[in-house]
């Protein structure tokens, strides 16, 4: 396997999308014919009785989190995503309907008290479901505004019951790549993982999402079960989640794999902190043609700068 990854001098600003700099040929082929093959569906094409969830939403609003700037807008957010089981390209939500989102079955294992598995539609019942506006900033220096729909994750990690060797929690996306034609790209360590420590996955902004846009999230944004974690950078927000695993070893994530130096376990949004090839200083506003600049935690610091008091030697921006 050969990964050739280009200098930061061969790379113009305006080509900059990170997490896809390893692409090759091969890659935007693959691309290509993942977004070719699709089904055409328009982006809001998701008529309400085909989610079973359709019924819950839309969801009180909790005003704790407040955002200083307009949501962005729905047709814009829904058609300009990273979902790299669909391509490498931001246009994958054509191909992403293809994602079979019933029956859909989530399995919490590794240090728990007894490992089960729960299927969506009863996980919801147990679940405190609101909505939540959040700031989301991707690596790659753009942001948006999103109203996301589901519960916070302390909730999952309570109903989980973790032993207290249990560090760290690991989450995978499926893996079919019958249907999400980028699994097929066997130079990817698929599935899709992230983790966070116990700590973080119980701090009260980190929020499993199961809706947007005041209905079931559509597929392209990794329904019917994704993370937002909004002081941290977009990749850490895996989507599709089938897997929780209660872990004392720090998880390695998909893109931690790839390129480490690149984009680490931590990954926590800092403006003074520069990717190893480009700035992190400011963003831009997805849908307004704006750069505004970048906040420490992403404008988060009260609710989480204290989870890395104590840490040290870690690189805890990149
Ligand atoms: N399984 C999976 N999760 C993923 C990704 C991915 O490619 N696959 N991309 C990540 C990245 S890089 C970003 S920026 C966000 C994008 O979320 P959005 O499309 O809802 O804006 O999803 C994250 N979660
Ligand atoms: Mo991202």
């Amino acid at each position: 396997m050969l990964i050739r990854i280009p200098r930061g001098w061969e790379i113009k600003e305006s080509q900059v999308t990170p997490e896809a700099v390893f692409l090759n040929r091969r890659a935007l082929v693959a691309g290509a014919l993942a977004a070719g093959s699709g089904i055409a569906a328009p982006a809001f094409a998701q008529a309400k009785d085909e989610d079973p969830s359709a019924g819950l939403y839309p969801l009180k609003r909790n005003e704790a989190f407040q955002v200083d700037r307009p949501l962005t807008d729905e047709a814009t957010a829904s058609t300009y995503n990273n979902f790299y089981e669909f391509g490498s390209h931001k246009q994958i939500w054509r191909a992403a309907q293809k994602l079979p989102i019933r029956p859909w079955t989530v399995r919490i294992d590794g240090l728990v008290e007894k490992p089960f598995e729960i299927a969506i539609d009863d996980l919801l019942k147990r679940m405190p479901l609101e909505e939540r506006h959040y700031r989301f900033r991707c690596v790659e220096a753009w942001s948006m505004t999103v109203p996301w729909g589901g519960f916070p994750m302390k909730a999952l990690v309570e109903l989980a019951r973790p032993l207290s060797a249990a560090k760290y929690v690991a989450m995978d996306t499926f893996h079919n790549p019958e249907i999400a034609s980028g699994q097929k790209a066997s130079w990817y360590p698929w599935p899709y993982r992230e983790g966070v420590t116990i700590e973080e996955a119980a701090n009260e902004l980190t929020f499993l999402v199961t809706g947007v846009y005041g209905k079931p999230a559509r597929k392209q944004y990794g329904a019917p079960l994704r993370l937002a974690l909004p002081w941290k950078y977009g990749f850490k927000s895996v989507k599709s989640i089938v897997r929780f695993e209660f872990t004392d070893k720090r998880p390695v994530s998909f893109w931690e794999k790839l390129q480490p130096a690149e984009y680490g376990f931590w990954a926590n949004v800092n403006p003074q902190v520069s990717h190893p090839r480009w700035s992190q200083a400011t963003e831009e506003v997805i849908g307004t043609g704006k750069r505004v600049p970048t906040l420490l935690f992403n404008g988060y610091g009260e609710f989480v700068a204290k989870l890395y008091d104590g840490i040290k030697g870690e690189k805890l921006f990149v």
